[in-house]
């Protein structure tokens, strides 16, 4: 592996500045001339669902420009406990009094697609497979950020150990509250993606994700699904519920 990045400033600072930056790129693509565009994709743009058609398809296309530059032995910066946020923002498609209450007697994380074990997986299991901690900071594209520590088993561990096609290109999540979401297998590949129980030393209260969240310090808060009740290896982009209304699909670095 690679040595990590050792300018720690440029590393806490650059995967926001790029994303802001590859942002800027494509908004500037998209308003700069509706005449080129028109050019371009050869549709009138006075129909806003063809205008749309074409920004997303730029958007994907950009997902597929940061895929390229993904480097999967880039690490997030770690930070030490005491640049721990408190207390940690909660944040969801609706008010914390509303966050799911997942039963841990019943749970059964659900497997499917490309995966040769599908059994389902009891929390008891989940707990056994060796856990990591990692303490790094959560940036929400509303303008938020925060540093947490979060524990867990390392993602690519779990894939290995369920027999998911690791050639295959995405990995999708079902959660609780019906949130879902996707991401590219670099991504579920990389060694700081992991599969969370614990959230500060203690099993993640409801708030946080209970009974699991996936943490993925290389991208954006909306990509680390809560509450994850099923999950899926597929070779067909599932989108997510912020994706599919115009979020950029990839957002990391
Ligand atoms: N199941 C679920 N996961 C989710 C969300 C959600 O609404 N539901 N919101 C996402 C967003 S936008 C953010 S910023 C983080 C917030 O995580 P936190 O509440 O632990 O800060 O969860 C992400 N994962
Ligand atoms: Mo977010």
């Amino acid at each position: 592996m690679k040595t990590p990045n050792t300018k720690p400033d440029r590393s806490l600072v650059a995967p926001t500045r790029e994303i802001v930056k590859l942002e800027r790129r494509l908004f500037l693509k998209q308003s700069l001339s509706l005449g080129a565009l028109t050019m371009l994709s050869g549709c009138n743009l006075t129909d806003h669902d063809a205008v749309q058609k074409v920004l997303w398809r730029m958007s994907r296309w950009n997902d597929g420009v940061q895929a390229a530059i993904f480097d999967p032995n880039k690490l997030a910066q770690e930070y030490p406990e005491s640049a721990i946020t408190k207390p940690f923002p909660f944040n969801a498609f609706y008010s914390e009094a509303e966050a799911p209450r997942v039963d841990p007697a019943t749970y059964k994380l659900e497997l499917s697609g490309l995966i040769r074990e599908k059994a389902p997986w009891t929390l008891d299991k989940l707990y056994a497979l060796p856990q990591t901690s990692q303490v790094t900071r959560h940036i929400c594209v509303e303008g938020w950020s925060a540093v947490g520590k979060w524990s867990g088993v390392t993602f690519k561990t779990f894939l290995e150990q369920v027999g998911a096609d690791l050639t295959a290109k995405y990995v999708g999540f079902k959660c609780a509250d019906d949130y879902y979401t996707s991401i590219d297998m670099p991504t579920a590949l990389h060694p700081q993606t992991l599969l969370t129980f614990k959230f500060a030393d203690a099993l993640l209260p409801a708030a946080y994700g209970f009974p699991m969240k996936l943490r993925i310090p290389t991208k954006l808060g909306f990509k680390n699904p809560k509450h994850v009740m099923a999950m899926f290896v597929t070779n067909d982009n599932p989108g997510g519920y912020w994706e599919d209304q115009g979020y950029n699909w990839f957002s990391g670095s």
